[in-house]
């Protein structure tokens, strides 16, 4: 009909015309407490996870700047990452070289329950692996595998001074000592399968081993948070799946009113084990750590775990029944209370740590489940916050008697006093919120001036980039009654949990590069006439420097096809924001990228003979584009011997 197309237009218009323009009322003002000048920093490093994109990406707070994304689980082309022979070792696990994982829950390391800004602690769900990374250098120095695990995703919370990060099976595995054993039906889940919650111990220098593994039943570990303060000694998970389904989780483990946190004394549980309690059953399971005095990453193979079953050790773990699929579990900065999400509940369930207390105190169990007393509900809730928004998943608090709790289906936060367990005051997010992080929200002493919607769905914020979107954040305001929604940047994978840390508890610690003296590499060349190639059978090793604008040497002779090239490059500049790249034509790895003072090695095997160029990928000075040269390759039995040379004929 003549008049559908304008009708359509206008309804088209009405309906999906200039949707960004909700809610920027008061944008200048908005705009004015984002705004960081050119030249100026962020006050805060927003540390986020990638999710499936296995790094942590940082960004400037207030102003939503990507700084800088660290590799962490994933292969980096942008710094060969997982690529060079040095920091492939760090990917090394029971299954192999696995490159790739699916990162969520960044947590910073804290000295008396507060921030201290030396590292960052990560987990790979997929593979379960934690890994530490140094902010000193934003580089990842150390990846622990987890053991007796499927699915490490209640991690990786530390404890009030960094003793422990935990983990715990998302997925319950078989479980036995005999490999042979573990070959059995799905369908003999409740019988056979089973869950470990695990205390990896963090040293002085941030070195991670794994202390020890509670058994728990087959249930899924979700999430966690240590407790501080008064539960400063306690570690909480949720579970879900109590019912112990094996198929079709969304129906069949939605059935109990209740599943349970497992509340855990860690520090009695530690003690026991020092005192030699429990008993180590195998459990292969890779550490790989950075040498920083030789700049390569080493790996080691463990291949016990000390473990406690809770049947012999009475009063380390009590589940505490929470309703219903609690998702997050959030420790209020006094240590107080634990508030847990509840995915499918009506309410918001939170918990009195002191009542928890005096519940075990006078024995006070509704039941038993494997050894472990499940407490009265009555009797350790201490309130429920109502109207708290459908699908909540995550708390964090402002240390000013508030919390904020993220609502996925209603797409919402939710401020609430920790004092009436009403709610104050609720924003719109866009869309569909999982964590939020406020900086040291989960500590004892909260920033309590940003807030930062991790949300999971983007769709009109930006303009579109096919079918695939970029997640998105939101930085809310939350210093004054209100909530004010400040600002929406994209972030680059799918960021889970984030850490908010104060610039100023990094910024004096870092390296602006790496001293060459210091340089230990066995494989490194600290001056250019040290500089060389040679052969040992049908490797070739190429000892190389670099530095503005040139490599040393520059011409390479007597490569044949069937050899195996290592090209050893050492940046020789020590200057802050110096590295050279190297690349060279038909390399099926990713380039090397070195910083001043670092040897970095790129494996290549040329499959043809010819003459084939290399060249510096990082735009190093205005004579970067000269920052080039040639090996030549000849035939497999061709007698041309190895020669090399910079600047001669
Ligand atoms: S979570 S799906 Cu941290 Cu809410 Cu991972
Ligand atoms: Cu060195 Cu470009």
């Amino acid at each position: 009909m003549w008049w559908s197309v304008p009708l359509i237009a206008v309804l088209a218009l009405t309906f999906y015309g200039c949707p960004s323009q909700q809610n920027l009322s008061g944008s200048g003002d908005a705009a004015q407490k984002v705004y960081v000048a050119p030249g100026e920093h962020d006050e805060y490093y927003g540390m986020f996870s990638g999710g499936y994109s296995g790094q942590l990406p940082v960004y400037g707070l207030p102003s939503g700047r990507h700084l800088y994304t660290i590799p962490v689980f994933t292969q980096s082309a942008t710094n060969g990452y997982g690529y060079n022979e040095e920091t492939r070792p760090m990917l090394m696990t029971t299954h192999g070289y696995v490159p790739w994982d699916d990162a969520h829950h960044p947590e910073g390391s804290q000295t008396d329950g507060e921030l201290d800004g030396r590292w960052v602690f990560m987990n790979a769900n997929n593979t379960p692996r934690i890994a530490r990374i140094d902010l000193t250098n934003f580089q990842t120095a150390e990846i622990i595998e987890i053991p007796n695990s499927a699915g490490n995703h209640a991690s990786s919370f530390v404890t009030v001074n960094t003793e422990y990060v935990s983990a715990a099976t998302r997925f319950s595995i078989p479980m036995d000592e005999n490999l042979e054993n573990m070959d059995v039906p799905i369908s003999s889940y409740a019988e056979n399968f089973k869950g470990t919650i695990s205390f990896i111990k963090v040293g002085d220098e941030g070195e991670m081993s794994v202390d020890f593994q509670i058994l728990v039943p087959g249930f899924n570990y979700d999430l966690s948070h240590a407790g501080k303060g008064p539960s400063e000694d306690w570690a909480f998970f949720t579970s879900y799946n109590s019912e112990e389904a094996h198929t079709l989780l969304e129906r069949n483990a939605s059935r109990n009113d209740k599943d349970f946190i497992a509340a855990i004394n860690w520090r009695k549980a530690a003690d026991l084990v020092a005192d030699g309690a429990g008993e180590d059953i195998p459990g292969e399971h890779y550490r790989n750590y950075m040498d920083h005095d030789q700049q390569l990453a080493k790996s080691e193979l463990i291949e016990t775990v000390r473990v406690l079953d809770p049947e012999e050790h009475p009063g380390i773990i009590y589940y505490l029944p929470t309703p219903k699929s609690p998702h997050g579990v959030d420790v209020d900065p006094t240590g107080r209370y634990i508030v847990a999400g509840g995915k499918l509940s009506s309410v918001l369930p939170v918990h009195s740590f002191e009542k928890i207390q005096q519940a075990i105190e006078n024995e006070d169990y509704e039941g038993e489940i494997d050894g472990i007393p499940v407490l009265n509900y009555e009797s350790i809730v201490q309130a429920e916050v109502e109207n708290a928004g459908i699908g909540t998943l995550h708390t964090e608090f402002d240390g000013n008697g508030y919390a904020y709790t993220t609502a996925f289906i209603s797409s919402e936060i939710v401020k609430w006093s920790l004092e009436t367990f009403e709610v104050v005051d609720r924003i719109d997010t866009y869309y569909s919120p999982g964590h939020l992080m406020i900086p040291g929200g989960d500590t004892r002493n909260p920033d309590g001036k940003y807030l930062v919607a991790l949300n999971k769905i983007t769709k009109d914020r930006y303009l579109p980039t096919g079918p695939e979107l970029f997640h998105s954040a939101q930085l809310i305001d939350i210093s004054g009654d209100k909530m004010e929604l400040l600002l929406d940047f994209p972030t680059d994978g799918e960021p889970h949990y984030a850490q908010g840390i104060r610039a100023d508890l990094i910024v004096d610690n870092q390296i602006r590069f790496y001293e060459l003296e210091g340089n230990n590499h066995p494989d490194a060349t600290k001056t250019e006439s040290e500089a060389r190639v040679e052969r040992d059978g049908n490797d070739v090793h190429v000892y190389m420097t670099s530095i503005r604008s040139h490599f040393t040497p520059d011409n390479i002779e007597g490569v044949k096809v069937g050899d195996t090239v290592y090209f050893h490059l050492t940046n020789i500049e020590q200057d802050w924001d110096v590295p050279h790249g190297f690349a060279v034509m038909g390399a099926q790895t990713s380039e090397l990228l070195v910083m001043p003072g670092e040897t970095r090695t790129l494996e290549w095997k040329p499959k043809k003979v010819g003459v084939y160029p290399f060249y510096c990928t990082d735009f190093c000075s205005a004579l970067h584009q000269e920052m080039q040269g040639y090996v030549r390759v000849s035939p497999e039995d061709s007698d041309v011997a190895i020669s090399y040379r910079t600047g001669t004929e």
